[in-house]
């Protein structure tokens, strides 16, 4: 088993589900966290300047959200086993993916994060809004940003819904008895608009259902109560 270094801010975001899938799994690796303000002390270390990353062997480090996990599924045994269970499993964990990056990108904006970046990366391309600081372009992308993840919401959670519930109406995981990485995703990608608003999936009952079976999993529910506590 290679030794596994995995680089995220301090904050569940996109690496939780990398942790969740490696206390699934059992499987040790440093967890190296750095706050907003170091930011640019690990950014220029990062192959495309963001995170999360998973580096192997203290060598080769390895970017993109989905990428890491799928790898990491296939190393622990998340993935199910035939190619049509893969397609399945990835379809299902993308749309979550949807929804859990048009909510960071509107996160991260409404909190002014990550904004000086793109002002300042001198990388020759203007932001989407043809901002440079000025705040009625910022608070109009916030709007864009919050409809957007709404509209995902809205497009996807109904797809999801139907989809849990044609697996055994839905009472135990998306690929059958067995917890996936796209429960994983399931549960870690509605995890932050969740805790914004609670009765988000109350036209989904399967889905909530299904969030609360992963959280109870005996794989999960200890890793869940030592977990640091982060806002996001
Ligand atoms: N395509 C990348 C995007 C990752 C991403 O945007 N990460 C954010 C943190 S959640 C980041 O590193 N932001 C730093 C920056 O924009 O400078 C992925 O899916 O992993």
């Amino acid at each position: 088993m290679p030794t596994y270094t995995l680089y995220y801010f301090n904050g569940r975001g996109r690496a939780e589900v990398l942790r969740m899938m490696f206390a699934a799994a059992n499987v040790k690796y440093m967890d190296k966290r750095f706050e907003f303000n170091e930011w640019d002390k690990y950014r220029k270390d990062m192959p495309s300047m963001c995170v999360p990353v998973l580096e192997m062997d203290g060598g080769n480090k390895m970017p993109e959200t989905m990428a890491i996990p799928r790898y990491l599924a296939r190393e622990f045994g998340f993935y199910g086993k035939s190619n049509m269970d893969m397609m399945r499993c990835d379809y299902i964990a993308d749309c979550f993916y949807e929804i859990m990056h048009d909510y960071m990108r509107y996160f991260h904006e409404k909190n002014g994060r990550f904004r000086s970046s793109m002002e300042g990366s001198g990388n020759g391309m203007n932001s989407p809004t043809g901002a440079s600081g000025d705040m009625n372009s910022n608070s109009n992308f916030d709007t864009y940003l919050q409809w957007r993840f709404m509209n995902t919401c809205n497009r996807v959670l109904p797809f999801l819904e139907r989809t849990l519930e044609m697996q055994n109406g839905g009472k135990a995981f998306f690929m059958g008895d067995q917890m996936m990485w796209c429960d994983m995703m399931c549960h870690c990608a509605l995890e932050g608009p969740f805790m914004e608003n609670q009765s988000m999936l109350s036209k989904h009952p399967k889905l909530m259902a299904l969030r609360t079976r992963i959280a109870s999993h005996p794989k999960i529910s200890g890793y869940l109560k030592s977990r640091s506590n982060t806002n996001w």
